[in-house]
């Protein structure tokens, strides 16, 4: 049920939610029962926020369904924040205040914090679906970040952790410049991680395929397609994928290449 599925109304059946809400620690978010937010900037946009500071996260995530008039000419970001886009479904404008980017289902563009992100749907006449994201940017002396643009499709696959039924690929670059990553991890059916992982980094996962059991913080739950997991700081984490045939996959945010403050 809820906007993103066009069910509203009276239901049939008694109300039910699959979201476990863990705050500061873990939060299964699925498509049903997203509701959408407006905010300053997104015009002829559907929009829900999903991970967040409320959440205990230290970034912003979104789910974006840019209609066919779709646009933010505001600028997305504010100083001292970097932004990321990556088109689940569409295709869509991205201009950093000097440069168009065109992308297409698979594309993303990085934009470093000091450039806002412009946007509008192309996709002649159609939906493009978004996922965003906005972390404010921890400098280090002598590296900085830069724009990146690509599409996954073009990126390696890397067999994750030795395992050659689980693919990883990285979004971004891995040097000092940058203080996180967005990764994309594909698990074949009856694939899985190799060990729980318990670690001080923070993720924002969106599923864009595929069906599994995700285990957080020592519950098992099921997960599948368009859900969203918040995996907060330490949180033990793994999953195994089922289904068929498609694999489970998700995108996912992860801070990098800094010294916790004290
Ligand atoms: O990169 C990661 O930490 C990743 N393997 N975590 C996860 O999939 N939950
Ligand atoms: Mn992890």
């Amino acid at each position: 049920m809820g906007y993103k599925n066009k069910r509203t109304g009276y239901s049939d059946e008694l109300l039910a939610s699959r979201s476990i809400i863990r705050r500061d620690n873990f939060a299964l978010i699925p498509q049903d029962g997203l509701v959408n937010n407006r905010i300053p900037g997104f015009e002829n946009c559907e929009l829900s926020v999903l991970g967040s500071p409320k959440l205990g996260a230290s970034f912003v995530d979104y789910v974006v369904t840019m209609l066919p008039e779709g646009k933010n000419t505001r600028g997305f970001g504010e100083e001292g924040v970097q932004t990321f886009v990556y088109v689940i479904e569409g295709k869509v404008k991205v201009n950093d205040g000097e440069t168009d980017y065109t992308l297409e289902t698979g594309g993303y563009v990085y934009l470093p914090a000091g450039k806002k992100m412009y946007l509008e749907n192309i996709n002649d006449g159609q939906n493009s679906e978004l996922f965003l994201y906005k972390k404010r940017y921890e400098a280090i002396e002598g590296y900085e970040a830069h724009n990146v643009v690509g599409n996954v499709n073009d990126l390696e696959k890397i067999d994750y952790e030795g395992m050659t039924d689980v693919a990883l690929s990285d979004l971004l670059p891995t040097d000092l410049g940058f203080d996180m990553n967005i990764h994309i991890l594909s698990f074949k059916p009856g694939a899985s991680h190799g060990y729980i992982e318990t670690h001080v980094q923070e993720h924002g996962a969106l599923l864009l395929s595929g069906k599994g059991v995700y285990v957080l913080d020592n519950e098992w739950i099921p997960v599948e397609k368009g859900d969203y997991i918040f995996m907060g700081a330490y949180v033990p984490q793994a999953t195994y994928a089922v289904g068929r045939d498609e694999p489970l996959s998700y995108i996912y945010s992860k801070d990098c290449n800094r010294d916790p403050k004290i």
